[in-house]
């Protein structure tokens, strides 16, 4: 296998497997922001990418996809239930999203994410050539920078997370806290979403290691008595913006979004929802103060409808199954009281759709709804700004996401406020046209400024520095 300059390990390759009515097996690039965000370095660099295929005990072999290396990791069947399922989404997930539901700490579950990162880590180590850079994303895979600096201690290695850093008072539960940390300190750069992710980073090894911080740098003490700089800092993410703004000039798209406000009846405003079905969303909190604004009579289903989008989602996973029956009962509660026989409260498609259709849905939006109780970034949010061409409509931000940091012109909430969030969404409801325009402007500004190309060159613009430093100190 030849060796790539540049390596990207994540869980997922940037491809899903589809097959065809006659068995005949293809991939196709898979519509997720991560692929997005690196196709154009990947192209420039002509790069690897090292991840899961998908499916269980899948035998693929390194194969090229539009000019990338791709580097299939295989997972068995149990592996994906303990590893992924289990340690990923049950554990970590809660765990760094505030404990919103109980993180389930197992043994088994940790030995597998060991064993699994451990093979990530060969596969990427073997990918990279000599002297090489290797980014790798997320926390299912907290463990591979340390492990390949061990392998490979030539490479730069970047790591970059993608969901909040909890504070050290939550992240302490861990049995595996300070592994954990160890497996992140491999990198030379340790990319988050917020600065406070970053501190309560910094502030945990400080707690458990008592290495020294400076601004964002963090002393690594080495065998010989020195210590290497590891810089821990926010990258916020973002989106690719052009492509949004191109789909709402479609006159398609346009032209769709005209025949979703006839479609519901030509309510005068339009909410939306759109998230995977995920407890840190708020889903659930924003239908209590929906269905509470409709209970009190200030607003009615002629008048406004909520379109709430909510993709499935770990489906396997127990919390997910019980929140999907929950939040169901609460739509079909507040459904039954309200509905019309002309007109509906909530709008709920437990479905996902095409990017055209997401966009349309953005552009027949009044009021867009993201109460995530808690939210690495919240790419949904910088979204609906980008489609907003004509700056109007109005963006409802929970300042538990990490987009609130950036978007400071949105109308903030605290969601768990019930009576702040039912404030919050009638001042967007009835906010003048030249208000909406002024925020409007604003948001957009920050969003089609710092778009996901931005975030990528930052980031790999601390890894190339990093890499200089190593040089150096290489050739002294
Ligand atoms: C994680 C962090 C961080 C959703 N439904 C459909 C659809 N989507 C798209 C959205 C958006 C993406 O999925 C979701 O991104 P988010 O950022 O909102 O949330 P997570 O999935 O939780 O992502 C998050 C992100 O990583 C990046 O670092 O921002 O905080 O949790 O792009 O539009 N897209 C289509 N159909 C759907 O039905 N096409």
């Amino acid at each position: 296998m030849s060796q790539a300059e540049f390596v990207v390990v994540a869980n997922r390759l940037p491809v899903d497997r589809v097959v065809d009515a006659d068995g005949e097996l293809s991939w196709r690039r898979s519509p997720g922001g991560l692929v997005t965000a690196l196709e154009p370095v990947m192209k420039k660099e002509d790069g690897a990418w090292v991840g899961w295929a998908g499916g269980a005990d899948l035998e693929v072999e390194p194969f090229e996809f539009d000019g990338t290396l791709l580097v299939p990791v295989k997972l068995s069947a149990e592996e994906i239930e303990l590893y992924y399922e289990g340690m990923s989404n049950d554990t970590f997930w809660p765990l760094y999203h505030d404990v919103i539901a109980a993180p389930r700490y197992r043994r088994i579950w940790w030995d597998a994410y060991v064993r699994v990162n451990k093979r990530f880590a060969e596969a990427a180590a073997e990918a990279a050539a000599p002297g090489g850079t290797v980014w790798v994303q997320d926390y299912q895979l907290q463990l591979v920078p340390k492990m390949l600096r061990e392998a490979r201690p030539d490479l730069t290695i970047g790591y970059f997370h993608h969901i909040p850093f909890p504070a050290y008072g939550l992240y302490s539960q861990l049995p595996w806290r300070k592994q954990v940390l160890e497996g992140l300190l491999g990198a030379d750069v340790i990319g988050f979403q917020r600065v406070a992710d970053a501190g309560n980073f910094a502030r945990a090894v400080r707690r458990l290691f008592h290495y020294t911080t400076k601004a964002t740098g963090i002393a690594v003490p080495l065998e010989n008595g020195t210590t290497r700089n590891a810089l821990a800092k926010a990258f916020p993410i973002s989106i690719d913006a052009s492509s949004y703004v191109e789909l709402a000039k479609d006159p398609k798209v346009q032209a769709r979004a005209l025949e979703i406000r006839q479609e519901l009846g030509n309510p005068r405003k339009i909410l939306l929802g759109v998230d995977r079905l995920d407890y840190t969303k708020g889903i659930r909190h924003r239908l209590k103060a929906f269905g509470e604004l409709l209970e009190d009579g200030h607003v009615g289903v002629e008048d406004v409808t909520l379109v709430q989008v909510a993709s499935p989602s770990r489906e396997r996973v127990e919390a997910y199954m019980q929140l999907r029956d929950e939040i169901e009962l609460a739509v079909g509660r507040v459904n039954g009281d309200f509905d019309t026989t002309g007109h509906t409260a909530i709008r709920y498609l437990h479905n996902s759709y095409p990017r055209e259709e997401m966009v349309a849905l953005f552009l027949a939006a009044d009021v867009m709804l993201v109460t995530a109780l808690r939210d690495g970034m919240n790419l949904v949010a910088k979204e609906y700004v980008a489609a907003r061409i004509d700056n109007r409509g109005t963006l409802v931000l929970s300042e538990f996401a990490g987009a609130a940091d950036e978007l400071a012109s949105a109308v903030r909430i605290n969601p768990h406020d019930i009576d702040g969030m039912k404030d919050a969404i009638m001042r967007a409801i009835q906010m003048p046209p030249a208000e909406q325009g002024k925020r409007m402007r604003a948001l957009r500004k920050k969003v089609l400024d710092s778009d996901v190309a931005k975030w990528s060159e930052s980031f790999l613009t601390a890894l190339a520095d990093a890499r200089t430093v190593k040089a150096a100190r290489v050739a002294r």
